[in-house]
């Protein structure tokens, strides 16, 4: 692992730099998928799937008799975890639920403000070796808080044109109105334009390899909008003498084992502390069935020594992770400065898992230094705002004037006589306000 000690501030943004992607040769394959996708439709997508997937579909949905299928094989143990880990789920996110805001900005002029569920919403749900259905969870369950309407899924069938019962099985718990056996490139160009089976929607929600986050970032130039950009997952601890070295081992290696591109940073202040999680993570990391993946992210993983809480601070904010955990004495002291972080784990009894799975927040977080500027998905980004005004003839008597200064300074006539031609009948009918 990258030791690094007492970083002088200029050389900071060049190791807390992520490693670039290339995207270049990705973007042709994306575009070709998505422009035979759009004249194609159904056709294309069986195409793809067979090319991709190396399975030949008949039916891109997935039927009742599957869900039924797939609800057998769950065990009931994993049901009530599922259970519980959605009702934590929905406590958090319905509680982000904000009334109408509503103020008279002056006598008569009312304005008030408005929440709307985006009504078709598409949730990517990945294939590959980790079938993530903890991600429908953090998808659905906010999607049917806010009311959306279509709650569409994508995901990629196996050889045998199957999905994981887990997957299909939390799906159809949370209420997700159709389930398609399609993936990739070719699943986010399937709910951009719509196709014959799959309905097109307004936003696209969750993870993905490079190729579904640079079709996710190509459909946004046909007018659907996506969560946040990705990258791949990372996490930064913060531990000083007061962690437990084998806890802070244990973060670090569960957020590895994602991928080999995972981030992993420790930063401390005490460097015995930091010997000891090394030290740890040689012996936990042995134990994984994702060993070589977890090897991986582990040698790009950054062990950083800091002379003080202050510098610690300064240096998360630069580099704004998605995951941050701090197992330190003086948690005020950095809950009070931490700036840039998607979601804040505190204390040695408070592993990312929990926040992965079952406490209630949500697991779909900014990345790639966008914690600086993104929020999390939470249940606003299933939802849009929407103002309105009404204004009584009193009003328009006391605010028009200012309008028909403004409007003919600006040189626009047209919006100037909105209101003067108002003020007139005003004038006529002789109303008192
Ligand atoms: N840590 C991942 C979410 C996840 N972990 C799903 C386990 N399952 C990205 O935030
Ligand atoms: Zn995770």
């Amino acid at each position: 692992m990258n030791r690094i000690y007492n970083p002088n501030k200029k050389t900071w943004k060049q190791f807390l730099r992520r490693p670039t992607q290339t995207v270049d040769d990705i973007e042709a394959v994306v575009m070709e998928v998505f422009q035979d996708v759009e004249s194609q439709g159904d056709g294309s997508l069986r195409k793809y799937t067979q090319k991709f997937d190396y399975v030949t579909l008949d039916a891109l949905s997935v039927t009742d008799e599957e869900l039924s299928e797939a609800e057998k094989n769950i065990s009931s143990k994993l049901k009530e975890a599922i259970a519980l880990a959605k009702s934590n789920i929905e406590k958090f996110h319905r509680a982000q639920q904000t009334p109408k805001v509503e103020v008279e900005t002056m006598p008569g002029v009312h304005c008030w403000q408005e929440k709307r569920p985006i009504q078709k919403v598409g949730l990517y749900i990945p294939g590959g070796t980790a079938p993530l259905f903890s991600t429908i969870l953090m998808l659905a369950v906010p999607a049917k808080i806010a009311g959306c309407k279509e709650v569409v899924l994508c995901t990629p069938p196996d050889k045998n044109g199957n999905v994981n019962p887990a997957i299909l099985y939390t799906a159809g718990l949370c209420g997700v109105t159709q389930i398609f056996k399609v993936g990739g490139i070719q699943a986010i160009a399937a709910m951009t334009f719509g196709t014959e089976s799959i309905p097109q929607v307004y936003k696209i929600f969750g993870p993905g390899n490079q190729y579904v986050t640079v079709a996710k970032q190509l459909a946004t130039k046909f007018g659907v909008s996506i969560d946040m950009p990705a990258g791949p997952s990372e996490l930064l601890v913060v531990a000083d003498d007061t962690a437990n070295p084998a806890f802070v081992a244990s973060d670090l290696l569960s957020q590895a084992e994602h991928g080999a591109d995972s981030q992993v940073l420790l930063i401390s202040t005490s460097e015995m502390m930091i010997n000891k999680v090394e030290k740890e993570i040689e012996i936990q990391i042995k134990d994984l069935p994702r060993e070589e993946i977890a090897k991986k992210a582990v040698a790009n993983s950054k062990l950083i020594l800091v002379k003080n809480d202050q510098v610690a601070v300064e240096l998360i904010n630069e580099y704004g992770p998605e995951h941050f955990i701090m197992c330190v004495e003086n948690e005020d002291f950095y809950l009070q400065n931490i700036q840039n972080a998607g979601s804040v784990f505190i204390g040695n009894y408070t592993p990312e898992s929990a926040g992965d799975y079952a406490s209630g927040t949500n697991h779909t977080l900014p990345t790639n230094g966008y914690a600086k500027q993104y929020s999390g998905v939470n249940l606003d980004s299933f939802m849009k705002s929407m103002t309105y005004q009404k204004i009584s003839k009193a009003g328009m008597q006391k605010i028009g004037h200012t309008i028909e200064l403004m409007a003919e300074a600006e040189g626009l006539q047209a919006h100037k006589s909105a209101v003067t031609l108002r003020l007139k009948e005003l004038k006529t009918t002789n109303f008192k306000s």
